[in-house]
């Protein structure tokens, strides 16, 4: 019998589930999460990001992060039951694209930690930079620019990377620092992703970075899974230098450090996996090994994502391409306003989520024609730096149509903005937070025409760290074994939970989306007023 654990090192919260494996019996044995804001109350977070004055600009603490391996690592040691002599390996999940700037000090400083202190004491030194940029910061866009001109155009970097340049992506980022602090900059000795920091940590040796997370970068050439010598040039001065290097996503860094294995009580071979992002790993997580099918993941963002046999850029340059853990790769756009957008509508009209259900039941598919587009922060999909949420035919006093709105903007969006991806989709696995609540799933399916299936394990992303541990324990030890094989037993989704579009909604929002794209030219591209779209759509389904 084996254990193995995933991390899931999120915008809110650091969350660990244990799996256990006895050849063809298999479980989730143990889950436990906390919570940035709630449980580190002295880094000041609110929902994970450190206050600023500027609304694009958005960062956190990997010192806070480090905290809370600290106290997690702890808590699985003293306080989930397991038996640490069954744990064979650990890895990973770490929001994407977020990067920590570390001084030359890393593997002294990490070799030397004592046991009996805190890590985050003995870490402060370090760090050439106190704070991360995370996905959630748009204040590159000069950056993207300079970056794009540099290379040739945004057709090539997309090429090249799987991703047009985008604000939040490492690249831009950490341009942005070398433009605004060249003595930080030059003080770097590597620059981390949230999921190789945190495998640092672990291993007290530099992680590498993998082709799932590095892709987010605008710096690895997505099909040799190494790092773009061009993209890289013209992004700093020597950053080749600062960068970890590209492993495969089943590396094995090297046994935990002493550090975990003194203070809590691991046992000494535990190996350390290398981690991804959150994304690649909630591929693993819904089972999507093969292609055909596709995810909506709820969570802080909206995400919906696929695997991919060959790369296939968007165009349009609004998806992303990257590497997924299996060794392929993975199709992915992404929406920053998700859960928090929810949570902003609930909250102004004064409701719990049980009333938020109420108010999708209350009302009617397609709302009368009435739009919303929940820009509450600047938006990734379709790029809006200037945040602000519009509506259109939507009355803000009406509590449930607004309710309504976010959702099926939401929903929509995520459809319209796939199309690049040219998979007919049948059939969507639901997971985050979100996917928990049944009326949100019933207009996914209807503005998806597709099945909607729930999973018992709601954190895919931290299932999925748990099998790549799985999975990279067996490669390592020179054992053949299949994504199936890995995933079977954790990832079905739960069949009972089946939500099947309704043909009618269905021809409903076929035409509604084009009132959603109408609204979104309008206030993007200064489009034709949508108002007759509007009113035409009324006549038949108002
Ligand atoms: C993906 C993205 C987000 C973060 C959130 O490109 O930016 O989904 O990974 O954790």
């Amino acid at each position: 019998m084996s254990i193995y654990l995933g991390f899931d090192s999120s915008t809110q919260s650091l969350t660990v589930i244990a799996i256990e494996v006895d050849g063809s019996r298999r479980s989730v044995i143990y889950e436990h999460a906390l919570n940035f804001d709630s449980e580190f109350p002295s880094y000041k977070t609110k929902n994970g990001v450190l206050p600023h004055p500027d609304p694009l600009v958005a960062r956190s603490s990997p010192l806070l992060w480090a905290e809370a391996l600290d106290r997690l690592m702890a808590i699985v040691a003293k306080e989930s039951g397991i038996d640490l002599k069954q744990v064979r390996a650990i890895s990973g999940s770490g929001q994407q694209h977020g990067s920590v700037y570390l001084n030359n000090q890393v593997e002294e400083t990490l070799g030397k930690l004592k046991p009996s202190r805190p890590l985050a004491d003995q870490i402060r030194g370090m760090f050439a930079r106190e704070n991360a940029p995370i996905w959630m910061d748009s204040s590159t866009a000069e950056q993207c620019r300079a970056i794009t001109d540099a290379v040739g155009g945004a057709g090539v970097l997309a090429l090249l990377t799987g991703s047009r340049a985008f604000e939040r992506f490492t690249g831009p980022q950490i341009r942005k620092y070398w433009e605004q602090d060249p003595d930080g900059y030059e003080r770097t000795d590597k620059v981390h992703l949230v999921s190789s920091y945190m495998a640092t940590l672990l291993a007290a040796k530099h992680a590498p970075i993998d082709p799932g997370d590095g892709a987010g970068m605008n710096l690895m050439d997505l099909a040799h899974r190494r790092w773009a010598a061009s993209a890289v040039r013209v992004t700093a001065p020597g950053l080749d230098a600062k960068l970890p290097e590209v492993k495969e996503s089943w590396h094995v860094i090297g046994p935990l450090s002493h550090y975990w294995v003194k203070r809590d009580g691991f046992p000494p071979d535990v190996k350390v996996i290398a981690w991804s992002g959150d994304n690649p790993c909630s591929l693993i997580g819904v089972g999507l090994v093969k292609p055909g099918r596709i995810a909506i993941s709820l969570g802080t963002s909206d995400t919906l994502f696929g695997f991919m046999p060959v790369p296939r850029v968007d165009p349009a340059g609004v998806g992303h391409v990257f590497g997924s853990p299996t060794g392929d790769f993975m199709s992915l756009i992404c929406f920053k306003n998700g859960s928090l957008a929810r949570l902003r509508v609930r909250d102004a009209y004064g409701m719990d989520w049980d009333a938020f259900s109420q108010a999708l039941h209350a009302t009617k598919p397609g709302n009368c024609g009435a739009i919303m587009l929940p820009w509450f922060d600047a938006e990734i999909t379709p790029t809006v730096l200037t945040p602000g949420v519009l509506r259109y035919a939507l009355d803000p006093n009406d509590g449930p149509a607004n309710v309504r709105a976010v959702v099926e903007a939401q929903m929509m969006s995520t459809a319209i903005h796939s199309q690049w991806m040219g998979v007919h989709v049948d059939t969507i696995h639901a997971t985050g937070g979100a996917a928990k609540n049944r009326d949100i799933l019933k207009v996914m399916a209807d503005v998806h025409d597709a099945d909607v299936y729930q999973f018992v394990v709601g954190n895919s992303a931290c299932l999925g760290a748990a099998l790549r541990a799985y999975h990279a324990d067996l490669v390592s030890e020179g054992k053949k074994v299949s994504w199936e094989d890995v995933t079977a037993g954790f990832t079905e989704p739960v069949k009972e939970s089946r939500i099947s579009p309704d043909p009618k909604n269905v021809a409903m929002y076929n035409e509604l989306k084009k009132v959603y794209s109408a609204c979104e030219a309008h206030a993007i591209r200064g489009g034709d007023d949508p108002t007759p779209a509007i009113e035409a759509f009324r006549k038949t389904h108002g």
